[in-house]
C-alpha cells in the first residue's frame, strides 16, 4: 500500500498571559482545524501540534500586573486556553507548554548547535534601560512610535500594526511600559543570530514555492531586499530559557527563539506519549512531509525567516515550511 501523505500542521502558540479571543480563533486555529479535518478525510497522515507560549516579556508584564509569579500566571492560562480549545472542539494531537524541561533542553541544544556552527556572535550593544525600575527594557517593556508606519503603540521588538520587526532603539519617543519613564541607553552584552548567513538558502527555498499568499511573499521579499542582518536572541530577564553558557548569568533566550522550537518539542512529547519516541522524526526530518504553519500576519518574520534559519543551522536535516498561510488581523468594531 502506498505510503500515506504526511502533513505536519502547527498553529501559533498562544501566549499564556490571558484567555484566547475571537481573533485567535479566526486567525490561527479554525482555519488550521478545517485544513486538518479536510486532509484527514482525504486519507493523509496528519499531525496537528500546538501548545502555550510561556516565556518572554508578554508573560512577565502580565504577571507583574496580576501581582503573581510568571509560573503561576502560565499555569492558570495554560489550563484556561486548553479548556477553550477543547470546548471549541479544536483537537490537537498534542498541546504542550514551552516552559516544560523538554523545550528548555531542545532550545539550548539549538542555540549551542548554531554557536558551534559559527552562526551566533557575541556583541556589547546599546540597549534601553529603565532608570526607575533599574531594568533593561526588552521587547514589550518599551513602547513608542513605529519608525515605519507611525503606529504609536509599537513595541521594542515588533510593530503590531505593520508587522515590522524592530530594534527598540529604532522607536521614536520610546517610553518604559513599566514605569512610563523615558529610557536611558546603556550597554549590554548579548548573543546575536547571524541571519545574513542564511539569506541565499532562504531566498532559494521561498522562491521555489508555489501557492503562497501574496501578503506573505511581499513581506518576506521586502526583508530580503533590505538585507537580513544579525538579530539579538538573548535578553536580560530572569524568566525564560537560560542561555547555556558559563558566562551568561542573568541572560535568557529571546522568547521568539524558544517558542517555535516548542513546535518540535511538542511533537517529541506526542511521539513519546504514543510509545514511539522517534516517530517525531517521520515528520520533522522527513523531506516528503509537508509542514504548514497557521498564524496571524505579525508572526510572518519569525516563521518565514528566523525559525527556518534556525532549522537550516542545525546538524539534523529539519524540513522547512511547505506553506505559511498567514491571516490578516480581524478588527472588531
Ligand atoms: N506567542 C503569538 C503572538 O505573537 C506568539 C506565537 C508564537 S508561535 C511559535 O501573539
Ligand atoms: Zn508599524
Amino acid at each position: 500500500m502506498a505510503e500515506r501523505r504526511k502533513i505536519l500542521v502547527t498553529s501559533a502558540l498562544p501566549y499564556a498571559n490571558g484567555p484566547i479571543h475571537f481573533g485567535h480563533i479566526v486567525g490561527g486555529y479554525l482555519p488550521a482545524d478545517i485544513f486538518v479535518r479536510f486532509h484527514r478525510l482525504k486519507g493523509s497522515d496528519v499531525v496537528y501540534i500546538c501548545g502555550t507560549d510561556e516565556h518572554g516579556v508578554a508573560i512577565t508584564i502580565a504577571a507583574r500586573k496580576a501581582g503573581v509569579l510568571p509560573q503561576v500566571l502560565v499555569d492558570k492560562y495554560h489550563r484556561i486556553i486548553k479548556d477553550t480549545f477543547d470546548r471549541m472542539q479544536i483537537r490537537f494531537d498534542n498541546f504542550s507548554r514551552t516552559s516544560r524541561p523538554l523545550n528548555h533542553e531542545l532550545s539550548q541544544q539549538f542555540f549551542l548547535n548554531l554557536l558551534e556552527a559559527g552562526h551566533i556572535s557575541l556583541k556589547t550593544e546599546r540597549q534601553l534601560y529603565d532608570p526607575v525600575e533599574r531594568m533593561f527594557l526588552a521587547d514589550r517593556y518599551v513602547l513608542g512610535t513605529c519608525p515605519r508606519c507611525g503606529h504609536e503603540e509599537a513595541r521594542g521588538d515588533e510593530c503590531p500594526k505593520c508587522g515590522a520587526w524592530l530594534d527598540a532603539l529604532e522607536l521614536v519617543h520610546p517610553r518604559s511600559a513599566v514605569s512610563g519613564a523615558a529610557p536611558e541607553v546603556r550597554e549590554s552584552r548579548n548573543w546575536y543570530l547571524k541571519l545574513q548567513d542564511f539569506q541565499p538558502r532562504l531566498e532559494a527555498w521561498i522562491r521555489g514555492k508555489t501557492g503562497w499568499k501574496d501578503n506573505v511573499l511581499r513581506f518576506v521579499e521586502a526583508m530580503f531586499q533590505t538585507g537580513l542582518r544579525e538579530r539579538c536572541i538573548t535578553r536580560d530577564l530572569d524568566w525564560g530559557v537560560k542561555v547555556p553558557l558559563p558566562d551568561a548569568a542573568g541572560k535568557v533566550l529571546y522568547v521568539w527563539f524558544d517558542a517555535p522550537i516548542g513546535y518540535i518539542s511538542s511533537t517529541i512529547e506526542w511521539a513519546r506519549a504514543r510509545g514511539q519516541p522517534d516517530a517525531w522524526q517521520d515528520y520533522w526530518l522527513n523531506p516528503d512531509c509537508r509542514l504548514v504553519h497557521f498564524l496571524g500576519k505579525d508572526n510572518i518574520p519569525f516563521h518565514c525567516v528566523v525559525f527556518p534559519a534556525m532549522l537550516l543551522g542545525q546538524p539534523e536535516p529539519y524540513i522547512l515550511p511547505d506553506n505559511v498561510p498567514a491571516n490578516e488581523f480581524y478588527n472588531l468594531q
